[in-house]
């Protein structure tokens, strides 16, 4: 096993899903360049299958309310963090000021730098995704996302993206960049949904 990986302490084994090891560092996976994103420049945008289109503002955002929110992270390539510390808008708050038609099924992901991920609608609307801007009571560094990024805890990490700058609310599934590149359409790490069949 590579150094500063470890295998999970009998306490965390039951929280470890399978076939991941443990790091306490925070290592950095971003593919391509990564995205210089100034937060008074952030407008983020809601479209799609929504009654009414909305930008937010940074500050339109900050007026928000904020939230945080402790959850581990598990990257695809095997590698987990526990209890990392995030801090911002809950989806579901921002989602209180949208109003979906009702063939909305799925969400398409858009980052800044062109990424995309996909999620189904119920993968979105959970109480503890929020859109970060703190990571350990720090604005989040630019290398993990910042200013802005998704965290949705319960799925593989690459559905948690870096420099969001919308989401598209589709009537039918669209694949992201990683699941278009053979990863999983939904990706829960306890079922090892790594790749799609
Ligand atoms: N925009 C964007 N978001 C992204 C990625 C990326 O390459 N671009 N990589 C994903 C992957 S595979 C992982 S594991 C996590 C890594 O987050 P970190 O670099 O903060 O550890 O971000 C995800 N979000
Ligand atoms: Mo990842």
């Amino acid at each position: 096993m590579p150094a500063n990986f470890f295998r999970p302490k009998t306490q965390d084994r039951d929280r470890v899903p399978p076939g991941q090891i443990l790091t306490e560092k925070f290592p950095v996976l971003t593919y391509g360049p990564t995205p210089r994103v100034h937060p008074e420049d952030v407008t983020f945008e809601i479209s799609g299958q929504v009654e009414e289109a909305k930008a937010f503002s940074w500050e339109a955002l900050m007026a928000l309310p904020q939230s945080d929110l402790t959850a581990d992270f598990h990257c695809v390539t095997r590698w987990s963090k526990l209890e990392v510390k995030w801090s911002g808008i809950k989806v579901l708050d921002l989602m209180r000021l949208i109003q979906l038609k009702p063939q909305a099924r799925a969400v398409l992901i858009h980052c800044y730098g062109g990424y995309t991920t996909n999620l189904a609608l119920g993968d979105l609307l959970l109480e503890q995704n929020i859109l970060a801007h703190r990571l350990f009571g720090e604005p989040v560094p630019r290398d993990h996302g910042g200013p802005l990024r998704l965290i949705v805890p319960h799925l593989y990490a690459w559905k948690s993206a870096k420099w969001i700058r919308g989401l598209e609310f589709l009537d039918r599934e669209e694949l992201g960049f990683w699941e278009v590149n053979g990863y999983h359409r939904r990706g829960d790490p306890w079922k090892e949904e790594r790749f799609s069949d």
